[in-house]
């Protein structure tokens, strides 16, 4: 997965003081996990079925025949769903499919003629099948299927199916029914993005995998990723901050720890031009340690991941930031926006101090699926986007053959590709 630590740019070095650094490089043991993965991919490719329930043993401890998730078994799962968490779900679903709606009228298909008789043009054309993978986790997320499903349904895709690990809490089944899976099957893991990827006797193959997971999961995803398309490569969540003097320490403590919860790698940061907002932001989130009941996750996920970095000025402050690539990035500063307009690199921005990231992650409508590890330099998150695929096409007539064809017939002779200069020339009379 490659390392997290912030190597910093020697740009920086003489611009930035950390109050508090990194203490520890996120390693994993990538080569045992990418030779297992191997193995369990070839076994479900081979024998299907059979292997998953072989894995779904020796991993989950499940002696499930049937992987599949059915209307009855839905049923009852709604209805062990207390009624406020199923209304809450709701309005996080309404949210995420009317953001997404909105975002799809901005997805354009496209005809033009730059050149008179050469039409050229692309098709928003939804993929046909996706998998989203829901993974058990910590804690039962009721928001993760909501987030892979409910944009796939928006785009249009045929079929979407959800792969949860037996283990999962079961309210987990409600909110993949709630999000509108047409299948869900209880296979997790490795074997699920395989059964997912390569088709089995129960599991239909799918044409994308979305979804995070554990790190046999992301290893999975990697691994089939070619034939089947997958969103990213989901790594522990993290939360920046930039800030001025403006900055509140107790809220930015409280937004550091919100997400240091949810995983001991994951990596928090606060980045400011202020001293003394950074000296406070660090008493503060030791306080707000001591009664926070999540304490044995966030403690240890602050103490090796947090730092908070002193920059001499807001242009250090923002490259610094843009280097990092926050999955989750907030803007604290007198003129939030103005900053914001500034910023290049992140997953998700959120800009001024009313505007949480807890509101993202349930319920206001953006995708909490989000890049990690940097991704965020060359990506954006998981969106309605990603379930369709822009196509392009191109038709012509003597006009746009008269243009075209001779630099095409001149470039394949060029290049001695004999029977591209033919297939060029054929069309010109
Ligand atoms: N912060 C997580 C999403 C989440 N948090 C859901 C709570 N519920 C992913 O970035
Ligand atoms: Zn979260």
């Amino acid at each position: 997965m490659g390392s997290r630590m912030t190597r910093l740019d020697p740009v920086f070095a003489d611009k930035i003081t950390f109050v508090k650094a990194v203490q520890r490089d996120a390693v994993s043991d990538t080569a045992s996990i990418e030779a297992l993965v191997k193995t369990i991919l070839g076994n479900v490719r081979e024998r299907g079925d059979a292997a998953v329930r072989d894995y779904a043993r020796e991993f989950d401890g499940s002696d499930l025949q049937e992987f599949e998730v059915t209307q009855e078994q839905r049923q009852a799962a709604l209805a062990a769903l207390d009624p406020q968490t199923r209304a809450d779900t709701e309005f996080a679903i309404e949210r995420v499919r009317a953001f997404a709606e909105a975002q799809l009228a901005t997805i354009l298909p496209l005809e033009s003629e730059p050149l008179p008789g050469l039409h050229l043009g692309h098709r928003v054309i939804p993929i046909r099948r996706i998998g989203a993978y829901v993974p058990g986790g910590r804690y039962p997320l009721l928001s993760a299927p909501v987030m892979t499903i409910v944009p796939a349904r928006v785009a249009g895709c045929e079929e979407v199916i959800a792969c949860l690990p037996p283990t999962a809490h079961p309210a987990m089944i409600a909110g993949c029914h709630l999000a509108g899976a047409d299948r869900i099957f209880l296979v997790g893991g490795a074997q699920a993005i395989a059964a997912m990827a390569f088709g089995t006797e129960t599991i239909p193959a799918v044409d994308k995998i979305v979804g995070p997971g554990n790190a046999f999961v992301n290893e999975a995803k990697r691994q089939v990723f070619g034939p089947v398309g997958i969103d990213q490569l989901a790594g522990p969540s993290e939360i920046f901050t930039v800030a001025d003097h403006t900055g509140d320490p107790e809220m930015i403590a409280t937004d550091m720890l919100a997400q240091a919860e949810h995983d001991i790698r994951t990596r928090v940061g606060l980045i400011t031009t202020d001293r003394a907002l950074a000296e406070a932001t660090l008493e503060a989130v030791e306080r707000q340690l001591l009664d926070l009941s999540t304490a044995n996750v966030a403690g240890p996920a602050w103490r090796d991941y947090g730092e908070i970095a002193v920059c001499a000025d807001e242009a250090t402050m923002i490259a610094y930031s843009d280097f990092i690539a926050a999955e989750h990035l907030q803007v604290h500063t007198a003129d939030p926006q103005a900053t914001a307009a500034r910023l290049r690199n992140y997953g998700s921005l959120f800009i001024g101090p009313l505007a949480s990231v807890v509101y993202s992650d349930k319920c206001c409508g953006t995708n909490h699926t989000l890049p990690t590890m940097a991704a965020g330099r060359y990506t954006g998150g998981l969106w309605v986007g990603s379930f369709v695929k822009i196509c392009t096409h191109q038709w012509l007539d003597e006009r746009g053959v008269a243009a075209v064809a001779p630099p095409a017939v001149r470039q394949s002779a060029a290049e001695g590709l004999e029977g591209h200069r033919r297939a060029a020339a054929f069309r010109q009379r």
